[in-house]
This record gives structure tokens, sequence and C-alpha cells, in this order.
């Protein structure tokens, strides 16, 4: 089988690809389709009929053996009162990611509310049985309250840093890739999707 995705987000790509390894993974470049909701479940199948339709107009539709995917994701933070959500790569315009870490940490230390959780929200189509579907999930942690405590490493993915997920004691850029790729939001996501397409006896 192979999945097709659109995005630019490297780091999306790299988990992707070993998420759904042993199938091959494809990838248009970003579509620029324009996330004008405010759910994860729209944003997610607007992306995806952006990527289906580019799939008509550049090729010849989406074919048997190809699954057309797109992943909608965010994180909502207790002592942001559930924000950014959907938001989350708009969130704080202007700031980059290590200084909207940094941020965050010091809210949750001024407010001592450190409850986060990740999620992600895939929308498939099967192009051998033309369905479309939805998966979400979640992953749910804490956020790093000592903002020296942040670690800069290679694998510094949006909220990484300052995210600990639950049974752990150390955030995700420092845990392994095989720890993240196990207990994440878009592993569990990829999961359900795999088991959606087995029942459909097309994997
Ligand atoms: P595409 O739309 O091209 O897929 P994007 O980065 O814009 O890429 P989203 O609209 O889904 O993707 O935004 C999700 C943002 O949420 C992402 O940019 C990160 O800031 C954050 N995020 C989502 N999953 C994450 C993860 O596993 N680790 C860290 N941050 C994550």
């Amino acid at each position: 089988m192979r999945f097709v995705l659109a995005t630019s987000n490297k780091h999306k790509i790299d988990e992707f690809r070993a998420l759904l390894s042993p199938h091959d993974l494809y990838v248009v470049g970003n579509l620029d389709a324009e996330e004008s909701k405010d759910t994860y479940e729209g944003n997610s199948l607007i992306k995806l009929d952006a990527l289906v339709d580019h799939m008509f107009v550049e090729r010849d539709g989406v074919v048997s053996d190809e699954v057309c995917f797109a992943d909608d994701s965010g994180i909502e933070i207790e002592a942001f009162d559930g924000k950014p959500g959907v938001f989350s790569s708009r969130f704080m315009p202007g700031v980059a990611q290590d200084e909207r870490n940094r941020i965050i940490v010091r809210k949750v230390a001024e407010t001592g509310r450190n409850g986060a959780v990740f999620v992600s929200c895939i929308s498939f189509f099967a192009g051998g049985k033309e369905i479309k579907r939805q998966v979400i999930s979640r992953c749910e942690g804490t956020i790093l309250s000592d903002e020296g405590a942040i670690v800069r490493t290679e694998r510094d993915f949006g909220y990484d840093p300052i995210f600990i997920p639950k049974g752990f004691d150390r955030p995700f850029n420092v845990l392994s890739k095989d720890v993240k790729n196990s207990i994440s939001h878009r592993a569990l996501a990829v999961k359900g999707m795999l088991a959606a397409l087995s029942d459909m006896h097309l994997i």
C-alpha cells in the first residue's frame, strides 16, 4: 500500500514514515489549503480534500493501492484554558517556537496548572473503496514548570521540548523516537487508520 500525504512539516514526515513502515510514504509538498475551521476534524478534512483534488488534477486520481491522508493536530494547555488547540501552529503570532515554549513554561510555573494534551485528527481516503474516514487520538501529559529544564535536541518539534507524556519523566524531544512513536497522539491515530484499513481488507 502507498500512503500519500501533503505537508511541508518535516517532523510530521519523519514520524509518519516510521509509523507507516513497511508501507511506502509519498509526500506531496504543502498545498496551501486554508485551515478555516475551528476543529481538528474540519481542518483535517480541508487538507484531505485539497490532496484528493490535487491527485485528480495532477494524476489519474487516487488509485486502488493508494491511501491519501491528512493530519491536523495541536496541543491543549490547561494553564491557557485549553488553548491553542487547532491554532497551535499560529499561537502567539510573531513569536518563535523556543520563546513560545518559554512563555508557556513560565505561565505553568505561575499558575501551577500543568496539564496538557496533544491531539491528532487523521482523515483518510482509500482509493480502493472510495471511502473517507477520520480517526482522532489524544496523548495526555504535563508541561514543564521550570524554564531551566528545557533542553534543546535535534528533535525539537513544536511543543515537544516542554511536553512530558503521562507515565514518563522527560519531554518528548528527549525521549527516544521509538517511545514517541509508540504513545503519541499521531501514533495512536495512525494505528486507528491502519486498523480501519485492515477491517476493510485494504491492507
Ligand atoms: P501541515 O498543515 O502541513 O500538516 P502544520 O505544522 O501546519 O503542518 P498543523 O496545522 O496540524 O500542522 O499544526 C500542528 C501544530 O501543532 C504543529 O505545527 C506544532 O506546533 C504542534 N504539534 C502537533 N503535533 C505535535 C507534536 O507531535 N510535537 C510537537 N508539536 C506538535
